[in-house]
């Protein structure tokens, strides 16, 4: 029995390269692959581990039926079984035999169910009457959502009145029948997805780069890469399991190289051969600087490029200038690093990269991000074993509020600007192309609520999703969803601080109590099944949006109703239709192929049955003027091309190399605010904490929110560990104590996680707050529309005495102090999880539901 809170990362279970046939498979044409032993991506030789947490006081014996999902507190997909007795969840088991975890499950996913049992669960739909949210029942709520609606709708362009702001949480079945609701039933641009803060860096870059959206790698090139580089991606915290995994090879013979370009000393960082603590908001300088010196030193594929790129000549003029020693005086790191990297991007012959937060919420995000790919372009390094690109998701099922349209874009990766595209839709609808919003591009997220602020929408929809703790610049949020002429529906499990200000709450469902399928960073699509009731009155989403569609009565132009399913199996058959012949193509996966033990990834079409373990092989892209998802964007300014400029180019199946110049941030520091805040997450913590501050475990690992500083910073300051520090920016204030550790100098990082002091203050904020987001700006990157949570100006203070007793930060992760005297992090016997190694999925611990 381990303690994953003391542990996280579990019991090391080393692997070296290979195995040859995976090599060999790639290599050969998809019909001839099929005929190979195994399944793809189960052909590794990466150990078997497998999880399990059982509640106190119940034994494997006691388990009545294990229920097969995936993980919702993260977009690793990491298969798992969910245990039930008494018609209770009781416990979870990894799934030995998924291609994705092969057994292991990372501590949110081992502990946080227990949250979804709490007895402060949402029950019934709550309206506000006189001010105050009051119980009911669902007609009368829903019948005030559909009489606001019908009342808007009657207006002359009334369809502009509506806003979606959804999530990156709920099932693909879902969002493909919202998207249809407010595409196709209403007609408004204006929906979109907490996706939008998250991950829509990466598909704006997959689709500059490559055309479409989706990811090129496979899990599996872990297994195969001889380097590995993580672009501002603290993966041992965020995605444990694919750590694990990176971990393991480290451990084992022929190890990959590790490059680490984050500010902070994250156990990544710790851990890589050459770790680039760059300024925040510096990523394109450094990019630039590194590609300079691969075109300099001649290490790229020029065969590659010439056959499969566009825009080499431009790229080369931009960096000309952009020297190693340039690059270090901006990011402010040592020459001879930058040397280092680009020596180990330029030599290696597979290698992986994966892209998060740091570039995504940074400045020039899009750009950076492209940047990355560019070395892979650069390289030849892709589509085949080992050379893998992981323009990462964050959250469990944001790949599919991309693919379903639920974050604006047209459903099925299609173009909104591409009249073909539109028709297609309308004809499978069955409605009028016109109705369809496609005569500009769709509204992102903070445009949605700075439509609300102006007045101009006048319902907004909020599903799983908490803008009033996640959203930048809170004082201005709570303003806007406070504003008396917004009708302002909450959609949720928790009454969260979003929740508090709603007009109407509808109590959902939450993961095990309905079912649905969702897809990993990977393309692997899992089903989640229903394995309790949900508590009261709560139902699922989509019993919620179908119930609306039907009350509100949308039709198609032969009159029967517009959204044509009733259940998460018909919705799935529905949106099948919706992606064929798309990059993501679901038609040959079914709700009982994903029984089959493992999670399959798209394309899973009748010619690749067992679905497409790597994009991009043989360098053919999906850049075909008929095909691409956009049309493309100027990467400075975000300024959109039209058709007619994209077809010039000739693109013929060949990714673009894209190219800017590096900017500095929007806001940097100045002398009242001398220094930079950057924020983001422990691996205790989902979040706002609607689930993992309601985990005992969990919550206990990490209370309270903490200021990590720099020892050079803390002593200028006369700060010591524990010390109850303030930090300003132009937009708010917050107190939290120091945490004395390995930031960079000028730096302070805050978790996003903790929400207000206190829920039933009457005026949430008012004083000192807790949340990051008091302090962030309003600011977004010009192509991705991706907000800059990762770089504002602050000042620090000390905001008491000194008192002796250190934060409560974890010791365990990118907090580890440097005082050795603080106490570790632990868990004790309350987080005691077994962890059964065996040495290979061929050797196969039970992995269906039901056997044990
Ligand atoms: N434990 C846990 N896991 C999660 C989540 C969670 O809440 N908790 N959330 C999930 C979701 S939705 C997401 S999006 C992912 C996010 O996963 P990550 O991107 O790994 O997480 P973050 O902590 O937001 O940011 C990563 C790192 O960016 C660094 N950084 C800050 N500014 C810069 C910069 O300018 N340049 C560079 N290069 N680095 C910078 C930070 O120091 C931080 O270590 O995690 C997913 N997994
Ligand atoms: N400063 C700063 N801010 C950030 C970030 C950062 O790094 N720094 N990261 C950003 C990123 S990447 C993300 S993804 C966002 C996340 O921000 P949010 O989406 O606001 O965070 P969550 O707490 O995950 O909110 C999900 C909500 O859905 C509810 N929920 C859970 N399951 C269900 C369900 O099945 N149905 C329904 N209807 N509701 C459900 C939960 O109770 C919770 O209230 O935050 C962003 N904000
Ligand atoms: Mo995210």
């Amino acid at each position: 029995m381990d303690d994953r809170i003391a542990e996280p990362w579990g019991p090391r279970t080393p692997y070296g390269p290979g195995p040859a046939i995976e090599r060999f498979a790639a290599s050969l044409p998809g019909w001839l692959r099929d005929l190979l032993p195994g399944e793809p991506g189960r052909r590794s030789a990466w150990p078997v581990r497998v999880d399990m947490f059982l509640q106190d006081g119940i034994a494997e014996s006691d388990v009545e039926e294990w229920v097969q999902a995936a993980s919702i507190l993260h977009s690793n997909g990491d298969a798992m079984d969910i245990a039930v007795s008494g018609g209770r969840i009781v416990g979870v088991r990894g799934r030995a035999g998924d291609r994705v975890n092969h057994g292991r499950l990372d501590p949110k996913d081992l502990y946080g169910w227990q949250a979804d049992s709490s007895p402060d669960r949402l029950t019934r739909p709550l309206v506000r009457e006189d001010g105050k949210l009051v119980e009911t029942d669902w007609d009368t709520a829903m019948g005030r959502i559909v009489a606001r609606s019908k009342e808007l709708l009657a207006e002359p362009g009334g369809w502009g009145r509506f806003g979606f702001y959804t999530s990156g949480q709920l099932f693909l079945e879902e969002y493909y029948t919202l998207g249809v609701i407010g595409k196709a039933g209403i007609g408004t641009p204006h929906m979109d997805g907490n996706t939008r803060l998250c991950t829509a860096t990466a598909a704006a870059a997959l689709k500059a780069s490559f055309g479409t959206d989706g990811q090129p790698g496979s899990y599996t090139d872990v297994d195969h890469c001889d380097a590995i580089a993580l672009w501002g991606h603290n993966v041992a915290e965020t995605q444990v399991v694919l750590w694990e995994r990176m971990l393991d090879r480290r451990r084992g013979p022929r190890p990959p190289a590790m490059i680490a370009v984050d500010p902070r000393q994250t156990p990544v960082a710790r851990e890589a051969d050459v770790h680039l603590a760059v300024r925040p908001g510096t990523n394109l300088a450094l990019m630039n600087a590194l590609i300079h010196r691969l075109i300099e030193r001649g290490w790229y594929d020029e065969r590659y490029v010439r056959r499969h790129t566009l825009g080499f000549e431009e790229l080369r003029r931009t960096v000309a200038e952009c020297t190693p020693q340039w690059a270090a005086r901006i990011c402010d790191v040592p020459v001879r690093l930058i040397e280092q990297a680009a020596e180990i991007l330029g030599s290696c012959d597979r290698l992986l990269s994966t892209v998060l937060q740091g570039f995504y919420q940074s400045n020039q995000a899009t750009a950076a991000a492209c940047q990355v790919n560019n070395i892979h372009l650069l390289r030849g390094m892709l589509g085949r074993p080992g050379a893998g690109l992981y323009q990462m998701n964050g959250q469990p099922t944001a790949q599919n509020t991309r693919e379903t349209g639920a974050d604006g874009d047209l459903p099925g990766m299609r173009n909104w600007d591409n009249p073909e595209h539109v028709r297609q839709l309308a004809e499978l609808w069955n409605v009028d192309a016109s109705v369809i919003p496609h005569w500009a591009p769709p509204t992102h997220a903070l445009q949605i609520f700075r439509h609300a602020e102006q007045g101009s929408i006048k319902l907004l929809w909020i599903s799983a999703t908490n803008p009033a703790v996640s959203l930048p610049d809170l004082a201005r949020i709570r303003r806007i969803l406070g504003k008396e002429d917004l009708f302002t529906v909450v959609q949720d499990i928790f009454l969260t601080e979003t929740a508090r200000l709603a007009d109407v709450v509808l109590p959902a469902a939450t993961w095990g109590e309905k079912q649905g399928t969702f897809t990993s960073v990977d393309r692997t699509v899992h089903l989640s099944d229903r394995a309790v009731d949900p508590p009261g009155e709560a139902r699922s989403d989509l019993d919620i949006f179908l119930d609306y569609a039907r009350r509100m009565g949308f039709r198609d132009r032969a009159g029967a109703p517009l959204v044509k399913w009733h259940d998460p199996e018909s919705a799935f058959e529905a949106w099948k239709a919706c992606s064929a012949g798309r990059p993501c193509d679901y038609t040959g996966i079914t709700y009982d192929l994903l029984r089959g033990g493992s999670g399959v990834q798209w394309p899973c079409t009748r010619s690749a049955p067992r679905g497409t373990e790597r994009l991009y092989a043989g360098g053919r892209f999906n850049t075909d003027p008929d095909y691409c998802e956009t049309y493309g964007h100027d990467l400075a300014t975000g300024a959109e091309y039209d058709a007619r400029h994209y077809r010039a180019l000739e693109p013929r199946g060949r990714a673009f190399l894209q190219a800017a110049p590096y900017e500095p941030s929007p806001e940097v520091p100045s002398e009242d605010y001398p220094m930079t805040l950057t924020t983001g997450r422990t691996v205790y913590h989902f979040h706002t904490r609607t689930k993992t501050g309601r985990t005992p475990q969990l919550n206990d690992a990490a209370p309270e929110p903490w200021v990590e500083i720099s020892p050079g910073d803390a002593h200028t300051l006369g700060v010591t560990e524990g010390d109850l520090l303030h930090v300003e920016s132009p937009r708010g204030r917050l107190e939290a104590r120091a945490r004395v550790c390995g930031t960079r100098p000028g730096v302070v990082f805050v978790p996003f996680h903790y929400g207000y002091w206190d829920l039933d203050a009457p005026g949430p904020g008012e004083g000192a707050g807790r949340a990051a987001n008091e302090l962030t700006i309003t600011s977004w990157d010009p192509v991705s529309k991706q907000p800059i949570y990762k770089v504002a100006a602050v000042r620090v203070g000390k905001a008491a005495p000194s008192g002796g007793t250190p934060s409560a930060a974890p010791t365990t992760g990118a907090a580890a102090p440097a005082d050795p005297n603080v106490p570790a992090t632990t868990g004790g016997s309350a987080a005691a999880v077994s962890s059964r190694i065996s040495d290979h999925l061929s050797s196969r611990l039970p992995d269906r539901p039901g056997e044990t």
